[in-house]
């Protein structure tokens, strides 16, 4: 793929109404959630449950694209249609996980390192010949005493850089995820002071590593304040803290944002991306849209706990979930239609 049809596809990505479904859960943690509702953690269960959320009917209306771990991408409906067949077929762009999972930081162990650069040309090959479109990666920063440590944040945007730049050579549009924790106490400046360094460092590094701007999306968390702080803020202050650190750092060659929910609820996530469109529309460079795992799925798991009777409400939760996300990146959602449609 050239650099002109990746950078059609990144804007595809981000096209107006649409976002991302995160479905890359690893093993580990499609299971926790499982365990959590006593589903059984089988890969048939987890493929039953891809196969609820890959079909639910029209969700292609809201969702540019779906990204997938390397169990899913490998699998089918019951009745043999490759789930990848399944997103095309419903205009949705395949995507794909390519970090190997967040590990110890060496001689620092509160602090986290993504892994996954081995052999990753090769996998990126594969994974495009599968019908992969663009791929993911995720470093973890995490807020405590003394941290994030320099050593930490440097680490985390040399290893985004490379993998974006294996990526764009490779015909997949990378989305670089460097993820704030909101877990620990810490206030929304301090939060806010941190993203600032994060973003910084992981511009200064796809510069460095030759990463084309709009060949990519950025897959940021939210501004917010850690959620054992006293002092929560409101969702006007998210919304301003997040768009003021986001345009002090992003490139407008960038085509967009998906953020990530980061253990939010549903209904928060979806308010605070409505307030960033709904209040500052006119001053975004770039689209700000959704790429949530838990805040899009976490309901609709509930509802299907497992049980094939239950499949048809959990995709019409899904759907209203995505509808109500897809409003928001247009920043038309109205709160009051929460109770209204919940299924
Ligand atoms: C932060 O996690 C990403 C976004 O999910 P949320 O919206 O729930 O915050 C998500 O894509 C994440 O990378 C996947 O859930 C996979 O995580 P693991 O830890 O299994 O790699």
């Amino acid at each position: 793929m050239g650099g002109q049809e990746l950078a059609a596809t990144a804007r595809a990505m981000v096209a107006p109404g649409k976002g991302l479904l995160a479905a890359d859960e690893s093993y580990d943690t499609a299971n926790r959630r499982f365990e959590k509702l006593g589903i059984a953690t089988t890969a048939e269960m987890r493929r039953a449950y891809r196969e609820m959320l890959f079909t639910t009917p029209s969700i292609g209306d809201f969702l540019s694209g779906v990204i997938l771990f390397d169990e899913t991408i490998r699998q089918s409906t019951k009745d043999g249609t490759p789930f990848i067949k399944v997103l095309q077929d419903a205009g949705i762009i395949p995507g794909i996980k390519l970090d190997a999972g967040a590990k110890p930081l060496a001689k620092a162990p509160s602090e986290l390192v993504s892994e996954g650069l081995d052999g990753l040309r090769d996998r990126i090959a594969e994974y495009y010949k599968l019908g992969a479109r663009f791929a993911k990666w995720r470093g973890v920063i995490t807020i405590g005493d003394g941290i994030p440590s320099n050593r930490c944040i440097k680490t985390n945007a040399h290893a985004l850089a490379r993998y974006a730049a294996l990526c764009q050579e490779g015909g997949l549009v990378p989305i670089i995820e460097p993820e704030v924790l909101i877990d620990g106490d810490h206030t929304l400046e301090r939060s806010y002071a941190v993203h600032h360094e994060v973003l910084k460092a992981v511009f200064d590094e796809l510069y460095i590593q030759g990463i084309e701007p709009e060949q990519m999306i950025l897959k940021p968390s939210m501004v917010l304040p850690g959620k054992k702080s006293p002092q929560q803020a409101s969702v006007e202050e998210v919304a301003r803290f997040t768009v003021k650190c986001l345009k002090e750092r992003v490139p407008a060659a960038v085509p967009g944002c998906a953020f990530l929910s980061g253990g939010q609820s549903d209904e928060d996530a979806t308010a605070h991306l409505n307030a960033m469109n709904a209040l500052f529309k006119d001053e975004l460079p770039w689209r700000l849209t959704f790429s949530y795992s838990r805040a899009l799925q976490q309901t609709a798991m509930q509802i299907w706990n497992g049980r094939e009777e239950n499949v048809a409400a959990a995709q019409k939760e899904l759907y209203r979930r995505a509808r109500l996300n897809s409003a928001a990146s247009l920043g038309q959602y109205r709160p009051e239609t929460e109770k209204a449609t919940a299924v």
